[in-house]
């Protein structure tokens, strides 16, 4: 039975969709040996929305004359896989339709309402997706399927009980060779060596979605750089996993098997994480780049946001930063405003605390919280929530990018309920028009404002030669 892994068309960037390359080991070891991956937005190298874009995915689709299609679906692919699935189930009504990845653990909903899916997949994928394919062959009944959202035969949406969460043991290496062609024209790749965190930040949308933390085994980690250095010339790597650093042990046990490899690498992680033998392990493993979310430069804003970091003070933070940058680590530190329960007095201080960590050699971001579906904050403070035009209002977009805008703008708008960019929360002590001022004003001190807007010269360049 052949089973095709979708990932929709995206932007201009390419970076290899690893995460279903471990959807598809997990299918090909447990039996569906006839699974590939469909990576639309590297296939296509036209991207521009005409009429026919939709169209020629959907052909390249069936081409592959698949028993089943899964399409992998976040905040960004929501319109693309709606307008996708629509196209697919027209041109071959019998086609059973998944849709899983973020969006579907977080809006299950929104998405059987507005795409053709048969079956949405909540969460984790790779055990619900495995029964649910063997209840398609075997023509068997889906309501003991963990984990699965769809219509019922009276068109009521049912969600079926949660899925409980796998054993990293047992995952298998993931199918890098069904991404073979991405992989050996990008130099740097994403990996994730654990799935989820162990802290509850009222704003993160991934604790929603994976509730606290499992690690894989450091000799599979290692395996799998391992092909991606010597089968793919791959040299760098990000870890995206949420908080690499959360459990020291296991850590320094990575570091130590992953060192030989020589391989440059970057990091997410929490800033009460650090000491000085991560900091010096990592280092000597190849680690380059710490990203840090920082969140705000008011101690009792992040504690409110329940970040619950160790040591809660901004000189705590500003002295980690410091020992990362004389310890040579390129350091990003990532704030954002728009928080319900903030005030002008506390975005100063998240102005000044950033331009201090700037001084100091950190890069630093601005974004404005993004309501993601499923974060708690939004249920503790729906109230708050309004609605705003990021573009009118010049404010930098979070889910989609300027060149998404050029690409898929007049869908983009089709959907523009289900895009987050269109919702934020008002600190406060401020209307929206004295907040977008002086958000403005900061980005302006923090030099961070225009470079997120505008397109890159690659942009460019692939715009002025592929519109027709
Ligand atoms: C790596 C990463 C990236 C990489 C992606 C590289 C790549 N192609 O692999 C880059 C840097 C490009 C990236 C970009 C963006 N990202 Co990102 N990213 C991540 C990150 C850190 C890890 C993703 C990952 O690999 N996880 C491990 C895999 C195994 O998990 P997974 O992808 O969720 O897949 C599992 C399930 O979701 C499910 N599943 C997934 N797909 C499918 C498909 C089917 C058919 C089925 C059945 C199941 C299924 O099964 C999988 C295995 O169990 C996550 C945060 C996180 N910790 O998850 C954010 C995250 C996914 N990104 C996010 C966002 C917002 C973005 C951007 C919009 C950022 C931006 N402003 O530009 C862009 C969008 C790009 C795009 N095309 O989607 C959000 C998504 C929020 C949302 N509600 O959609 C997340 C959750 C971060 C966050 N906490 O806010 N990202
Ligand atoms: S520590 Fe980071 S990854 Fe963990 S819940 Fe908070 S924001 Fe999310």
């Amino acid at each position: 039975m052949k089973i095709v892994l979708v990932n929709p068309l995206w932007s201009f960037q390419n970076y290899p969709p690893v995460n279903l390359t471990e959807l598809a080991s997990y299918l090909i070891v447990k039996g569906f040996k006839n699974t590939k991956i469909l990576d639309l937005n590297f296939e296509i190298k036209n991207k521009f929305h005409t009429e026919k874009i939709i169209e020629l995915c959907a052909e390249k689709i069936l081409r592959l004359n698949p028993a089943a299609a899964a399409v992998t679906c976040n905040a960004v692919q929501f319109p693309f896989v709606c307008e996708l699935s629509k196209v697919l189930k027209n041109k071959n009504p019998k086609l059973p339709l998944i849709i899983g990845g973020v969006s579907a653990g977080l809006t299950p909903s929104g998405l059987l309402r507005s795409s053709k899916a048969d079956y949405v997949i909540r969460g984790e994928g790779e055990k619900t997706l495995l029964e649910l394919l063997k209840a398609i062959k075997n023509n068997s009944g889906v309501k003991n399927i963990d984990g699965i959202s769809y219509k019922n035969n009276s068109g009521r949406i049912t969600h079926n009980r949660p899925r409980q969460l796998l054993d990293m043991e047992e995952l298998p290496v993931p199918a890098f060779e069904l991404i073979a062609d991405n992989l050996k024209r990008n130099k740097l790749v994403w990996l994730t060596a654990s799935r989820g965190c162990a802290y509850k930040c009222k704003f993160c949308s991934g604790n929603a979605l994976w509730h606290y933390q499992r690690r894989k085994n450091p000799d599979n980690i290692y395996r799998q750089i391992k092909i991606l250095k010597t089968q793919y010339k791959i040299k760098n790597f990000i870890f995206g996993d949420d908080c690499l650093t959360l459990n020291k042990e296991w850590l320094l046990n990575l570091c130590k098997k992953i060192k030989p490899l020589k391989m440059d690498w970057g990091c997410l992680a929490r800033i009460d994480s650090i000491d000085d033998e991560i900091l010096q392990a990592a280092k000597n493993s190849g680690c380059r780049q710490i990203y840090h979310g920082i969140e705000s430069g008011s101690g009792a804003v992040r504690k409110m946001m329940d970040k619950k970091i160790q040591f809660n003070t901004n000189q705590f933070i500003y002295e980690t930063v410091k020992k990362e940058i004389s310890a040579d680590f390129e350091v990003i530190c990532s704030f954002m405003t728009g928080i319900p329960f903030e005030t002008k007095k506390d975005i100063s201080k998240t102005a000044s605390f950033a331009k201090r960590l700037k001084k100091l050699g950190a890069k630093v971001q601005l974004w404005i919280l993004t309501p993601y579906p499923g974060l708690k904050i939004i249920k503790e403070y729906k109230k708050q929530l309004i609605q705003i035009n990021r573009t009118e209002l010049n404010l930098r977009q979070d889910v989609f990018n300027t060149a998404q805008f050029y690409l898929y703008g007049s869908f983009i708008e089709k959907y523009k309920k289900h895009n987050p960019d269109n919702y934020m929360f008002l600190p406060q002590d401020m209307n929206l028009k004295d907040f977008v001022q002086y958000f403005h004003k900061i980005q302006k001190s923090l030099e961070i404002g225009q470079k997120n807007i505008q397109l890159t010269d690659k942009e460019l360049f692939v715009l002025q030669n592929t519109k027709k």
